[in-house]
């Protein structure tokens, strides 16, 4: 196997499920429950603002109950041990990779612990309601609203991204079904620089196709189970 020394990962909602946070196109997922137009862009925002903050405000709180599970864990040891680059780049807004002590972690979508005021733009942290219209603590003004990435917005740190992948030897893809871009199409980008791809995935995803090797099952036991195999390669 070709010398591996710098890796990417892309982490997706399956990899906290085992954690109790809901997925988004999973029986009775996020999108379920809600239409995505509504909830997760910014004309719905605009449309009814107290609707998305109470769709953000539950989940919030929501986050704040659960806790990594196995396969957080086990890439946090990952990064720990792991002396070549490694960037965990998450669409989730959850906080469980760091929580469970990854420290080299990208939230391309976002994150549910800040508030971003319209008016100064200011980023707060922030782990209460944002539906009550509290001022924002930087400018007063009343015009909070999550820090995620709504469909039509440009996701953060693109170009970061995109230079982890081309120094890459290695793109592992966990827990996502390869819906949304620019994301799901991060594995494409890996195969044409000639990098190995690895998805790790409760089932078939849109993506599964791309990747060279791609293996079901759960996330608590697959991402231990390829973390210990891969360190103890070195
Ligand atoms: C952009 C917000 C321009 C925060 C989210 C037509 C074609 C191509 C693209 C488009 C198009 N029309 C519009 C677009 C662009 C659009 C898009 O992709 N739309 C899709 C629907 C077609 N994308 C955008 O608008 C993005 N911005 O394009 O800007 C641009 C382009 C290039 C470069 C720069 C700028 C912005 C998208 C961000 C939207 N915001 N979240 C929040 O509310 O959380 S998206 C949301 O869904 C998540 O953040 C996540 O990224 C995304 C995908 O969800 P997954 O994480 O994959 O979760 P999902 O439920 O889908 O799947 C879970 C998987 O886990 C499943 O496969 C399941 O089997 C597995 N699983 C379940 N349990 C387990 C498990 N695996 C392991 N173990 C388990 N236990």
């Amino acid at each position: 196997m070709a010398e591996i020394r710098n890796i990417v990962v892309l982490t997706g909602a399956g990899i906290s499920a085992e954690s109790g946070i809901d997925t988004f196109r999973s029986e009775g997922g996020l999108w379920e429950q809600h239409k995505v137009e509504d909830v997760a862009t910014p004309e719905g925002f605009a449309r009814d603002p107290d609707l998305v903050l109470r769709f953000y405000d539950m989940r919030r709180e929501a986050i704040q109950t659960k806790q990594p599970n196995p396969a957080h864990e086990a890439l946090a040891r990952l990064d720990q041990q792991w002396d070549g680059d490694l960037l965990i780049v998450t669409q989730n807004v959850d906080d469980l990779h760091e929580r469970a002590g990854a420290r080299r972690v990208l939230h391309m979508h976002g994150t549910h612990l800040n508030a971003w005021c319209t008016a100064c733009d200011g980023k707060t942290p922030w782990t209460g309601t944002l539906a009550d219209r509290p001022p924002c603590p930087g400018c007063g003004t009343r015009a909070l609203r999550p820090d995620v990435v709504w469909f039509g917005e440009m996701p953060y740190e693109m170009e970061r991204i995109y230079a982890a992948i081309r120094r890459a030897h290695l793109f592992v893809s966990i827990g996502t079904s390869g819906a949304v871009y620019p994301a799901a199409g991060f594995v494409r980008d890996a195969r044409s620089l000639g990098i190995d791809t690895l998805e790790l995935n409760l089932e078939r995803s849109q993506g599964s196709g791309w990747f060279r090797e791609s293996r079901q099952g759960k996330a608590s036991a697959l991402v231990p189970e390829w973390v210990e195999e891969f360190l103890s390669r070195r």
